[in-house]
Order: C-alpha cells, then sequence, then structure tokens
C-alpha cells in the first residue's frame, strides 16, 4: 500500500506542473482573498480567478442568484474591475501568497481575448490562462463562443497566436451544445493545451409570488450537485475522443468522492466551485479526502487513476475494493 509520502498526487496542464489536482472554479473565490482566511492558498494547485474582463463591469441587476433544488443559480454577468486593476492589485497579491495563479479572461469579441492574451503575455507568476469562451450571462446568446464550433477555434487561435508558447491555455466549455466533443477537438486542433468542463448551464427560475423571473437578468447558470452527472458525462466523452488532453472536472464536487468521480471519468484536474459558498474550505476537505481514497484504493499516483472508468477489464476495480466502496450520492 504506498503512503501519503510515497503517493504522486502531481498533475500537469501543458509544460506547468502542480503539486495537487485541486483549482478553485472560476469565479467562485474572487482572486481568493476571502479564501485566504481559511487556509494557504499554496496548498492547493492553483488559484483559478474570476473571468476578467478589458474594462470595469459592473454586472447584471440584481437579484443575481436564485437556490435551486441541489443548486443554484447566478446572474452575476462578468462583474469585474477590468484587466489593468486586476494587474494592478490582484496578482501581485496573489504572488505574495504564493499561489500559483490561472487567469481567466473573458471577452466580447475575439480581438478582444487577443487583447487580454497581450496583457497577460509578459506577466511573471502565471501558471496557466483559462480562456472562458462559455459564460452564459451575457446579453447575446450569439456570444457564447463555445456553442459554435467556428468562434470558438477563432477565440482559442487569437489567444495562441498572441500569448506565445510558455503559458498553457485552458478552454472552458459549455454543456449548452448536442456535442462537446466536437468543440473540444476544434479548441485542442487550435492551441488549447486543456480544456475545463463545465461551465454552468443555463436556466430559469420563475417567482410564483411576483410572477415575473426571479433574477434580474432573467436567466442564470445553474451550478452544484444538481449538474454533476452533466458534468461527469462531459468528461467522459471529452477523454474518449482526446485521452492525452488535460481536463479539469467541475460541476457539484463536494466531496473526495465526488472528485474520484471525475478524475475516474478521465479528468487530470477537479475545481471546487459552489460547495465554497457553504464551506471555504471545502477544496481543502476535497483535496485531503481525494488523496486518501486513491491511497486506499491503491493507486501509486493521480495520473494511474485518471480515466479508470474507460478500461473495459473490470478486475482491476474489484481487486481495488469496489466491493467496499461506499455508497454513491
Ligand atoms: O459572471 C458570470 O455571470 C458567470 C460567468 Br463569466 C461564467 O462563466 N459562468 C457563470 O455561471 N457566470
Amino acid at each position: 500500500m504506498h503512503n501519503a509520502s510515497t503517493f504522486d498526487f502531481s498533475t500537469k496542464i501543458g509544460h506547468t506542473w502542480f503539486p495537487t489536482p485541486l483549482f478553485t472554479a472560476s469565479g467562485c473565490a474572487s482572486s481568493g482573498k476571502e479564501l485566504a482566511q481559511f487556509f494557504p492558498l499554496s496548498e492547493i494547485g492553483a488559484v483559478v480567478t474570476k473571468s476578467i474582463a478589458l474594462k470595469p463591469r459592473l454586472g447584471r441587476p440584481t437579484p443575481r442568484m436564485a437556490e435551486t433544488p441541489s443548486g443554484m443559480l447566478n446572474s452575476i454577468g462578468l462583474q469585474g474591475p477590468g484587466i489593468d486593476a486586476f494587474l494592478a492589485d490582484d496578482i501581485p497579491w496573489l504572488m505574495t501568497q504564493n499561489a500559483r495563479i490561472v487567469v481567466s479572461i473573458s471577452g466580447e469579441t475575439v480581438d478582444e481575448y487577443s487583447i487580454l492574451a497581450r496583457r497577460l503575455r509578459s506577466v511573471p507568476g502565471i501558471s496557466a490562462v483559462e480562456v472562458n469562451i462559455s459564460c452564459p450571462n451575457v446579453e447575446n446568446r450569439g456570444l457564447v463562443f463555445a456553442c459554435d464550433p467556428v468562434s470558438s477555434r477563432a477565440v482559442i487561435e487569437g489567444v495562441r497566436r498572441t500569448i506565445g508558447g510558455d503559458i498553457p491555455i485552458i478552454a472552458k466549455l459549455s454543456p449548452d451544445v448536442t456535442d462537446i466533443t466536437e468543440i473540444a477537438r476544434e479548441v485542442v486542433s487550435a492551441g488549447a493545451d486543456g480544456l475545463s468542463l463545465i461551465n454552468t448551464l443555463l436556466g430559469m427560475v420563475i417567482n410564483t409570488q411576483t410572477m415575473r423571473p426571479h433574477l434580474g437578468g432573467k436567466t442564470g447558470g445553474l451550478s452544484g450537485p444538481a449538474i454533476r452527472p452533466v458534468a461527469v458525462r462531459a468528461v467522459y466523452q471529452v477523454h474518449q475522443v482526446l485521452p492525452k488532453i488535460p481536463i479539469i472536472g467541475m460541476g457539484g464536487i463536494r466531496s473526495g468522492r465526488d472528485a474520484f468521480e471525475f478524475i475516474l471519468a478521465g479528468a487530470s484536474g477537479v475545481s471546487v466551485g459552489t460547495a465554497i459558498f457553504g464551506n471555504p474550505r471545502a477544496i481543502m476537505d476535497v483535496q485531503n479526502e481525494l488523496k486518501e481514497i486513491l491511497i486506499s484504493r491503491g493507486f501509486a499516483s493521480l495520473s494511474e487513476a485518471v480515466g479508470y472508468a474507460h478500461r473495459e477489464d473490470s478486475t482491476g476495480a474489484l481487486q481495488r475494493g469496489a466491493d467496499s466502496e461506499e455508497s454513491e450520492g
């Protein structure tokens, strides 16, 4: 049996190495200032920052959140300080924390993504750039680039060309498409080194007292355990067609067991998002639990477990004590 000191928990995206596969999910921890009160940010794989736009944005009208069965809807609308203030304040602060940093970017046009990439190119201390082409809360659904293979490719090609070869690019995709593998193939051939799967699903709540949409922006992005099977399915499908491409899996992860499910589906890393709102230490809890599960199931490294569910031979799973696995939940 391996133990905590010999087990290799590290993961890689492009040429960047992370000591653990646990990431914050973009948008759920801003730039990490609040989370840093609860644990040292350097102890997780990386902080993935809230998607940053070129200019400061106030976001959508309130209310911006709604509770839903086993989840929540958000309609933030890319509120944020804009790239200048972000580079002046957030990045230097994250560096004082010794955090690994994945910067998430969001543009309204293909050119805006390239301009953002140019701004990041020479900034030291950035481990990767997450290119968010799947925000559901944009004014015009035509701006959800990840719903269209041609637009997805154009954004990623532009960022790749601008940012050069030194910083890995992770494309964040939407589950609201007929075939997510088609978009995944397109962005990878355009130069993405990894994929974040999945962004929120477009949803809606109507207030039955007012008889009107609850959210100021009417529709919002659905997250939390309600979407976990959709996310696991997306990771499984994409890993099947692109087995060498690192995937960061996310969608309703609350425990090490949930994270393990994503790893088995084919994720090389996992992000915790919505769970942070209820438990700011959730990501540390998931990290410790996932490591324990992997060791107890006899894996010598995280990478050995990535995509295990795709193996046809189930005897390995039995040897690893599948009979005694805790109940699904
Ligand atoms: O800011 C948002 O409303 C938002 C974004 Br950018 C996103 O990518 N996903 C989401 O659920 N909300």
